[in-house]
C-alpha cells in the first residue's frame, strides 16, 4: 500500500514536472513577412537621393521639356555620398533614377532623354553605374526609384509607354548588379511635355500599368529585392512625407483593396490595418529640407536637430523604416549643411541609447511562460529569442524589478514578426514610493520595434502588460535607457510689445540669460518668465540640465529697437504682420511699399527686410529704395540698391546708410523676383549706436 502510494506521488510530480517543461508550439499569426521583407525589416534607416534634372532647373516636378544638356553636375562624387551614408549608419540608397520629368540618369535604349545628351562628361556618363558602384564598394545597398509617371514621354498614356517603363525596369535591374528595394511613386498623371503635345494626359491609375506584369519582372530580375508602392506588394508608404508613422502602426494591410496613388489612401490606409490580409509594412520617407530637390534657397532651412529627432522616434520608433532624403546639390555632392544635421542626428541617437540600463542584476518574472520560451530571454536583442506566455492568457504581464532605484525614459519593445504582429494594446506601469503600481503608459501597437520617449522616470521596479492581442503574445526583446537630455540654447523670441519669451528644448532644463555681454553661465539672470526688452541689445543665453550641471551652447541675439511704438500708416490687409516681429507671418503690398510710423524720432543708420520664408516664395524684393521722413510727408531717399542673391538665399537682408534723424522708414519696391506684389516678413531699423 505505501509503495503504491509512494508511486502515484512520483507520478504526479513527473507529471507536473513535464507539463511545466512543456513547450507548446506556436502557430504563426497570418498575415507573416517572407524572407526579403525580415531582411528588409532590419535595415531600419536608409537614404534616399533626389537629384537629377530638376536640381539643374531648380524646380521639385519638372514638365519633361528640359534640355538634357543642362544636367552638369560639376564636381560629381557618389563616394562622398556613399561616406556621409556609412558614418551615419544607414545601410543603403535609393535614387531617383528617373523622376516625372522623364530625365534617365543611365544611358537607356529606350528614349533620347536621359544622360547620354547631358553635357556631363560629354553624355558619356553613367550615375546609376557610378553611385552603385560607390555604394558597394563601402558594403551599402542600392536601390532604385523609377517614376512610373513621364512628362517627357510622347506616348505616356498609351499600352507603348507602358513597354518603355519596362524596358527601363528591365536595365536598371539587370546592369546594376543587386538592388534591394524598388520604388513606384503613387504620384502620375496630369499636365506634361509628352513630346510635344503640352497638354493634360489622365491615365486610370489602378489599371493602366498593370501592375502585376510589372511586379512579376522585379521578381524575376531581382528576387531579393523589396517593392514599395501605396498598395505594396512588400512596403508601403506611410501616408505623408514628413517622415511620421502612427502610433499605431500595423504591417497588416488590406492590400488588394489598394492600388498606387488612390485618392483616399492616406486617410484610410496609411497606419495599416489590423485585420489587413497581407504583410505590407510602412516606410516612413521624408527629406532633410523642405524640398525633395535641391533649391540653393533652402539652405538655411534644412531640418533642426529636434525635428529629426521627432522624424526618428516617431518612424523607427513606431514600427517603420526611415527613408531619410538628400537632395543632392548641382556639384553633385550631398551639401554640408545637411551633413552636419545629419551628423547631429546621429549623434544624439547614439547619445540616447549609451546609457542603458542593464537588467542582469534585475529580477524578471512573467505571468506565465510556455515551456523554454522563457523570460529571461527578453533580454537578448535576436528575434529568435523571446517571450511568450501560456496560450489564452491575457493580461499577459512581465515585472522587472531592478534591484534598486533607476531612472529611465526611453523604453524600447520588440515582437518577434516572423510570427507575425500580435499586440493590440500593452501599457507600462512603475512602482511608485507608497509601493502601489502606477500607469506611466498606455499604448496599442507594437510589430518590429516600438520606442516610447517618457518622462525621466525613477523606480525600482516596471510591470509591462500586454491587455490585448491577436492571440498569444511573442515579445523579442525589452529595454530602458536613460537618455541625456537634448541639451540645445533656448530658442528665443521677442513679440511686437518688446516681450522676449525663452522656448526650452526638453523638459526640466532651465535657463539663463544676459543683457551686458556677460558669459550667462556665470552669474547670468535664470529664466523665470517672459519679459520686456524695447531698447535695441545683445542678449547671450544658454539652457542647462539641472541634474548634470551641464550647459549648451551660448546663443547670442542682437535685438534691434523694439516695434511697440511703430504703425504701418499705408497699411494694407494684415498689417500688423509687417510689424510683428514674427518672420512666419507675411504681408503683401499691391502698392509695392511698407510705409512705418516707428512713434518716435530715432537716430537711424540702416534697415533690415526679411523675406517670406513660405515653402513657396513670391513677391521678394529685388531692386529696392528706401526713405525716410521727420513730418510723414516729405521724404528723403536714404539708400537704393539690389538684393542680388534673394531668391536663391532669402535671409534677413540688411543694408546700412548715413545714419539720420527719421520718424517714418518707407521700403519701396523697384522690381520683385517674380513680378507679382512686394511680400515682406518683416521690416526693422538699425539705430546709431
Ligand atoms: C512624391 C513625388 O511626387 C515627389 O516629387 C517625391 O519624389 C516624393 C518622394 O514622392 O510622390
Amino acid at each position: 500500500m505505501m509503495r503504491n502510494q509512494l508511486l502515484f506521488v512520483l507520478a504526479l510530480v513527473l507529471l507536473v514536472g513535464c507539463r511545466q517543461g512543456e513547450t507548446e508550439p506556436i502557430s504563426p499569426v497570418h498575415p507573416i513577412p517572407d524572407e526579403r521583407q525580415l531582411a528588409w525589416q532590419d535595415l531600419e534607416f536608409y537614404a534616399f537621393a533626389h537629384f537629377n534634372m530638376n536640381t539643374f532647373t531648380n524646380m521639385e516636378w519638372g514638365m519633361g521639356d528640359e534640355d538634357p544638356s543642362l544636367f552638369n553636375p560639376t564636381d560629381f562624387d557618389p563616394k562622398q555620398w556613399a561616406k556621409v551614408c556609412k558614418e551615419a549608419g544607414m545601410k543603403g540608397i535609393i535614387i531617383t533614377a528617373k523622376h516625372h520629368d522623364g530625365f534617365c540618369l543611365w544611358p537607356t535604349a529606350t528614349t533620347e532623354h536621359s544622360v547620354k545628351n547631358a553635357a556631363w562628361k560629354d553624355g558619356k556618363g553613367d550615375i546609376i553605374k557610378e553611385v552603385s558602384e560607390a555604394f558597394r564598394a563601402e558594403g551599402l545597398k542600392f536601390g532604385v526609384y523609377l517614376s512610373p509617371w513621364d512628362r517627357n514621354h510622347p506616348a505616356y498614356g498609351t499600352p507603348e509607354y507602358v513597354t518603355v517603363f519596362r524596358e527601363q525596369l528591365r536595365e536598371l535591374l539587370t546592369n546594376y548588379g543587386e538592388i534591394f528595394e524598388v520604388w513606384f511613386d503613387g504620384a502620375n498623371g496630369g499636365t506634361g511635355y509628352y513630346g510635344g503635345a503640352n497638354e493634360e494626359r489622365r491615365v486610370n491609375k489602378k489599371n493602366y500599368y498593370d501592375w502585376p506584369g510589372t511586379i512579376e519582372i522585379v521578381r524575376e530580375l531581382q528576387p531579393n529585392a523589396v517593392i514599395f508602392g501605396d498598395a505594396g506588394p512588400d512596403v508601403r508608404w506611410v501616408g505623408n512625407e514628413h517622415g511620421f508613422a502612427y502610433p499605431t502602426t500595423w504591417s497588416n494591410l488590406m492590400r488588394d483593396s489598394i492600388y498606387g496613388g488612390m485618392p483616399e489612401y492616406a486617410k484610410k490606409y496609411s497606419s495599416g490595418q489590423e485585420n489587413g490580409t497581407h504583410w505590407v509594412p510602412a516606410e516612413a520617407d521624408v527629406s532633410i529640407r523642405p524640398g525633395w530637390y535641391y533649391h540653393p534657397y533652402e539652405d538655411h532651412k534644412v531640418r533642426s536637430l529636434p525635428e529629426l529627432l521627432d522624424i526618428y522616434y516617431n518612424s523607427i520608433g513606431r514600427n517603420s523604416s526611415l527613408l531619410l532624403n538628400f537632395p543632392v546639390d548641382k556639384t553633385g555632392q550631398i551639401h554640408e549643411n545637411d551633413v552636419r544635421q545629419l551628423n547631429k542626428l546621429v549623434a544624439k541617437v547614439k547619445e540616447d541609447f549609451s546609457r542603458k540600463i542593464a537588467l542582469s542584476g534585475s529580477n524578471l518574472s512573467a505571468s506565465s511562460e510556455n515551456g523554454e520560451y522563457l523570460v529571461d530571454n527578453l533580454l537578448q536583442p535576436e528575434m529568435e529569442t523571446f517571450w511568450n506566455p501560456k496560450s489564452g492568457e491575457l493580461p499577459a504581464t512581465v515585472t522587472i524589478d531592478f534591484g534598486a532605484e533607476q531612472t529611465f525614459n526611453r523604453f524600447l519593445v520588440q515582437e518577434n514578426i516572423s510570427l507575425g504582429q500580435r499586440v493590440k494594446s500593452f501599457a507600462l506601469e512603475i512602482k511608485n514610493e507608497n509601493g502601489q503600481w502606477e500607469t506611466l503608459a498606455k499604448e496599442t501597437t507594437i510589430g518590429y520595434k516600438r520606442i516610447l520617449r517618457l518622462p525621466d522616470t525613477k523606480t525600482s521596479a516596471v510591470k509591462f502588460t500586454i491587455h490585448d492581442a491577436k492571440d498569444s503574445p511573442v515579445i523579442s526583446h525589452l529595454a530602458f535607457y536613460n537618455a541625456p537630455k537634448l541639451l540645445l540654447p533656448p530658442t528665443i523670441a521677442r513679440d511686437k510689445n518688446g516681450q522676449v519669451s525663452f522656448d526650452l528644448s526638453e523638459e526640466g532644463l532651465q535657463a539663463f540669460y544676459s543683457l551686458d555681454g556677460s558669459d550667462p553661465k556665470s552669474g547670468g539672470i535664470a529664466y523665470k518668465e517672459s519679459f520686456e526688452l524695447l531698447q535695441p541689445a545683445t542678449l547671450k543665453a544658454v539652457s542647462k540640465d539641472p541634474v548634470t550641471g551641464e550647459f549648451s551652447e551660448p546663443i547670442t541675439i542682437a535685438f534691434p529697437l523694439a516695434k511697440k511704438k511703430w504703425k504701418v500708416i499705408d497699411p494694407e490687409k494684415d498689417a500688423n504682420q509687417l510689424i510683428d516681429d514674427d518672420p512666419y507671418t507675411n504681408y503683401t503690398s499691391k502698392q509695392n511699399r511698407a510705409s512705418i510710423d516707428l512713434g518716435e524720432n530715432q537716430e537711424v543708420s540702416g534697415f533690415t527686410y526679411y523675406p517670406i520664408q513660405n515653402r513657396y516664395m513670391s513677391g521678394l524684393i529685388k531692386d529696392f529704395e528706401f526713405h525716410t521722413s521727420i513730418d510723414g510727408k516729405n521724404w528723403q531717399k536714404a539708400v537704393s540698391g539690389e538684393f542680388g542673391n534673394i531668391a536663391n538665399s532669402p535671409i534677413e537682408q540688411q543694408v546700412e546708410f548715413e545714419p539720420r534723424t527719421a520718424r517714418y522708414i518707407r521700403l519701396i519696391a523697384k522690381s520683385t523676383t517674380d513680378g507679382q506684389s512686394a511680400t515682406f516678413a518683416e521690416i526693422g531699423v538699425l539705430l546709431t549706436e
